[in-house]
C-alpha cells in the first residue's frame, strides 16, 4: 500500500516534532498484546454506555454513515517510534457522544479480544479523538485495528485501542490493560510519561 504523505504541503519535519525520547519511522510497526481478533462486519457493533447503564449503539452501516473527519496526525508509540503525518478516516467522538447524557469524567475503551484503556473524558472531546475505519485511504486492515479502532493521537498510541467495540463512560478512573501492567495512567509524549514513576 502506497502511504501518500499528503498533508505535509512540502513543510521540513524535524525534531521539534518529535517528542522526547523518540525517533521517526516511516513504518508502520504492529504492536499487539495477543492475536488479532476477526470481527465480521454483519456482527461488528459500537457501543457507548454511560455510567447509569444507557447504551447507545451503531451497526457498521449505522457508523459509516455518522459524518467523518479526516484528520492527518502525528503517532508516538511507547515503544519508542513516531510516525509523522499519518492520515485517517474516522468518526470524532464529538459525533459519536453529542447526544449522549453524562456526568462522567472517565473512559475506559474495550477492544474485541478483551484489550482495555482508560482515558479522561474531556482528551476525547474537542475535535482530539476518533474512531477511525481507513488509513491512507483504504480500509483499516485488521493487524491495525480494522474493522475500526481509536485514535487520540496526543497520547502514546496504547491508549488508541484497535479493535474498538465499546465506550465505557464512567465517574471513577479505572486503569486499563497497560495501564495497570506499569504504564502511566495518562501517558503525555511530551511529558514523557511512559511508566507509572514518570
Ligand atoms: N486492542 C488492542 N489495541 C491496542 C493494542 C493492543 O495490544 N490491543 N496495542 C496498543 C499499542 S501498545 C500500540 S503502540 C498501538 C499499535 O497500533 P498499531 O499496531 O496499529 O501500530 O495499538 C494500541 N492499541
Ligand atoms: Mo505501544
Amino acid at each position: 500500500m502506497a502511504v501518500i504523505t499528503r498533508g505535509f504541503g512540502g513543510r521540513r519535519r524535524d525534531d521539534a516534532d518529535l517528542p522526547p525520547g523518540q525517533y521517526r519511522t516511516d513504518d508502520f510497526p504492529v504492536l499487539s498484546a495477543g492475536p488479532t481478533p476477526r470481527i465480521g462486519l454483519d456482527d461488528w457493533e459500537l457501543a457507548v454506555i454511560t455510567e447509569t447503564g444507557e447504551r447507545s449503539t451503531w451497526s457498521w452501516s449505522e457508523f459509516i454513515a455518522l459524518p467523518a473527519d479526516e484528520p492527518t496526525v502525528d503517532i508516538h508509540c511507547v515503544t519508542h517510534w513516531s510516525k509523522f503525518g499519518t492520515r485517517w478516516r474516522g468518526v470524532s467522538l464529538d459525533t459519536l457522544l453529542a447526544d449522549v447524557d453524562t456526568a462522567a469524567e472517565y473512559v475506559v475503551a474495550h477492544s474485541y479480544g478483551g484489550y482495555t484503556t482508560n482515558l479522561p473524558l474531556e482528551d476525547l472531546l474537542d475535535g482530539q479523538a476518533w474512531v477511525a475505519y481507513e488509513f491512507g485511504g483504504e480500509p483499516l486492515v485488521p493487524v491495525h485495528g480494522g474493522p475500526a479502532r481509536l485514535l487520540v493521537p496526543h497520547l502514546y498510541f496504547w491508549k488508541s485501542a484497535k479493535w474498538l467495540r465499546a465506550l465505557e463512560l464512567r465517574l471513577d478512573d479505572e486503569p486499563g490493560f497497560w495501564e495497570t501492567a506499569g504504564y502511566h495512567n495518562y501517558g503525555d509524549p511530551w511529558r514523557e510519561q511512559r511508566y507509572q514513576e514518570d
